[in-house]
């Protein structure tokens, strides 16, 4: 795979080193969801072209996350340093480093709180010049006001400076970036500009209160949209953003077309997400990393529900979903509904097979459930006594089988345990054992009674019961190494699992199927996910590679649920064997989404808003 990697780059469009590139965005050294994840991985195969001089990332500065992620620079020598100075001593708290992620990236951060003093009088021109109107009191709309501001007030200091020709871009990521787009044209400053929206807020809103989202876009007026739900500087902003810049990107064909109808501009291009598969290469390791996390998960489900009742873990697959809480956006429902109609056709055909269905994501919530921790301590304690039983009769067999004259003959193993430590088993085992239900949430939600997924689980009865084939863990946090419960990261889990289900009804891109692909996992998701849009346009036979979509456009929420039951059944049935090749193709399929591939996308929006 590494050969093909090198392969991808070497076909690489060489950039004139004079160009210079500036990516603007809020998610810069700063983490808050998936632009997070564009931005970053993307890193080394820009620099590739660019080189590392050309190339400069522009974000917010926030103390505690810079903390973390920034390296602050000791030469101010270069031209960008030296504007960072100059803003300084013009009383701006802006930063200039390095990024502390693969590649090192250049970046200048913007504190948004060094320029309160002067909100009103930035928001007066926001409004007199563009027509953007923002309220007073609301914390993100200042900050985002006050860090455009400050980019724009940068790039007006490098092109008095000499420093744009035609030759600079700057590329702006969602509405939170976008703001100095209108000012830069205004002032015609020498920068070509690139806006990329990674969703639009009003569909947003909209596909969460309309289930005809899709069909009704065409008709929705913006206006009465954006002040019913309250949201109309946001739009405001995507709109000015998105009119404003030299070419109009984003992510996907299903939201170029909320772009169309909500910001009324078609994009110029899409530009698929991509990520840096090399992260996530473990080539023939695969496999034993699917074993090694899949037993970690089996102890988990272990103490959880064989103090219940057993089942066999050899015939045991383990699904899961994951991403923030949108329950319809993010298909939950849909996923609910499958697995319901999955435990009914395994139970109908008489199925020998265990599901485990995880889901990952993240509500309020006081603390563990005890009951879960206790069973999770019990059955560590059960797990203590047996190794000493084990180590006590390995010393013991050892010595007699050595010492023995005469014929050999095996020793009876049961009088070689104390009877303190089988007495401590005994006590241990029962004292874990319970005639109560595997609880299906692990911690004490702050809503448990009005909670969407709770209260599907309980109006369809699938509550874990012994009978049941499919059983639910609703893990109402996100996972990480310090989870008392699972020990292990996220991407760890997904390795151990056997199949990721994200049928979304509103997904822009969608990373969590990428993600499962990259780390050798087969995932279902749906074609109203952009990812699902672009693998059912541009890899034919992508079922055999372990990406299963399903079809979420004529909106009929029960035809779907029955067509992703299918995909679960079918995918039960499958023998190992199966799902081992599975897992190969899956991992080298991801090189597709290497940014050595999909950086193409970009060159070809740079290369458009050099000509315009
Ligand atoms: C890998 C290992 C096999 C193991 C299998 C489990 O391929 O090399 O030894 O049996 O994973 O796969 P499963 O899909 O059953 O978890
Ligand atoms: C958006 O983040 P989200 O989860 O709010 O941007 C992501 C990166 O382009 C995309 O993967 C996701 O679908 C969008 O929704």
């Amino acid at each position: 795979m590494k050969a093909v990697l090198k392969n991808l780059k070497s076909e690489k469009r060489d950039v004139e080193n004079k160009t210079k590139l500036f990516e603007v965005a809020w998610e810069v050294c700063n983490q808050v969801g998936g632009i997070y994840t564009v931005i970053r991985s993307k890193v080394p195969s820009v620099i590739e072209k660019w080189g590392v001089d050309n190339y400069f990332l522009v974000g917010p500065y926030f103390e505690d996350q810079a903390a973390a992620h920034f390296d602050p620079a000791t030469d101010y020598s270069t031209p960008i340093g030296k504007a960072v100075l100059e803003m300084q001593a013009r009383g701006f708290d802006v930063h200039y480093g390095q990024w502390i992620v693969s590649g090192r990236p250049n970046v200048v951060l913007f504190n948004p709180y060094s320029v309160y003093d002067k909100l009103s009088e930035i928001k007066h021109y926001l409004y007199q010049d563009y027509n953007i109107s923002i309220p007073d009191g609301d914390d993100l709309l200042d900050k985002v006001a006050a860090f455009g501001f400050q980019v724009k007030e940068f790039f007006h200091y490098l092109c008095a400076n000499d420093f744009c020709d035609n030759n600079t871009i700057a590329h702006f990521h969602e509405w939170m970036a976008g703001i100095p787009i209108p000012g830069i044209r205004k002032s015609n400053l020498k920068i070509k500009t690139v806006f990329t929206t990674h969703a639009t807020l009003l569909g947003r809103y909209l596909a969460m209160n309309d289930t005809g989202f899709y069909q009704n876009l065409p008709f929705y007026n913006w206006e009465e949209e954006a002040n019913k739900f309250n949201v109309r500087p946001i739009a405001e902003i995507e709109r000015a953003s998105a009119h404003g810049a030299h070419v109009f990107t984003t992510v996907s064909d299903v939201t170029a077309q909320e772009c169309t109808y909500l910001l009324g501009r078609t994009p110029d291009m899409l530009l698929p997400n991509g990520l840096n598969i090399e992260r996530f290469e473990a080539l023939h390791q695969i496999q034993n990393q699917h074993v090694q996390v899949k037993d970690k998960i089996h102890e988990f489900v272990m103490g959880h529900f064989f103090q219940s009742y057993p089942f066999d873990l050899d015939k045991t697959l383990y699904f899961f979903t994951s991403g923030r809480y949108e329950y319809q956006n993010k298909g939950y429902d849909l996923t609910l509904e499958a697995l319901a109609r999955l435990n009914w056709k395994m139970q109908q055909a008489g199925s020998d097979m265990t599901v485990v269905s995880f889901f990952i994501t993240k509500r309020p919530f006081y603390s563990f459930n005890p009951e879960v921790l206790q069973s999770k301590a019990q059955i560590e304690d059960v797990r203590g006594v047996v190794d000493e039983i084990t180590e006590q009769v390995g010393k013991r067999l050892y010595t007699e089988i050595t010492s023995k004259e005469g014929a050999y003959e095996f020793p009876n193993l049961r009088e070689m345990v104390d009877d303190y430590l089988r007495l401590k088993l005994r006590r241990n085992v029962q004292s874990w054992k319970t005639k109560n239900l595997p609880k299906v949430v692990t911690h004490t939600l702050v809503d448990d009674a009005k909670d969407e997924i709770l209260n599907f689980l309980r109006s369809s009865n699938m509550v874990n019961n012994r009978h049941d084939r499919v059983k639910i863990v609703y893990h109402p946090d996100f996972i990480s190494t310090t989870n008392p419960l699972f020990k292990m990261d996220y991407t760890q889990f997904v390795r151990g699992c056997h199949l990721g289900i994200f049928p979304s009804m509103y997904e822009p891109w969608g990373y969590t199927p990428l993600e499962c692909l990259a780390s050798g996992l087969p995932s279902v998701t749906s074609n109203l996910a952009g990812f699902g849009d672009y693998v059912v346009k541009n890899i034919p036979d992508h079922e055999d590679r372990g990406m299963y979509i399903i079809d979420r456009t004529d909106g009929n929420f029960h035809r779907a649920a029955e067509e992703l039951a299918n995909i679960l059944f079918n995918f039960v049935q499958k023998t190992r064997r199966d799902r081992i090749s599975l897992r190969y193709k899956c991992e080298e399929s991801s090189l597709h989404f290497d940014w050595s591939n999909l950086g193409k996308y970009y060159d070809k929006a740079y290369e458009t808003a050099l000509e315009r």
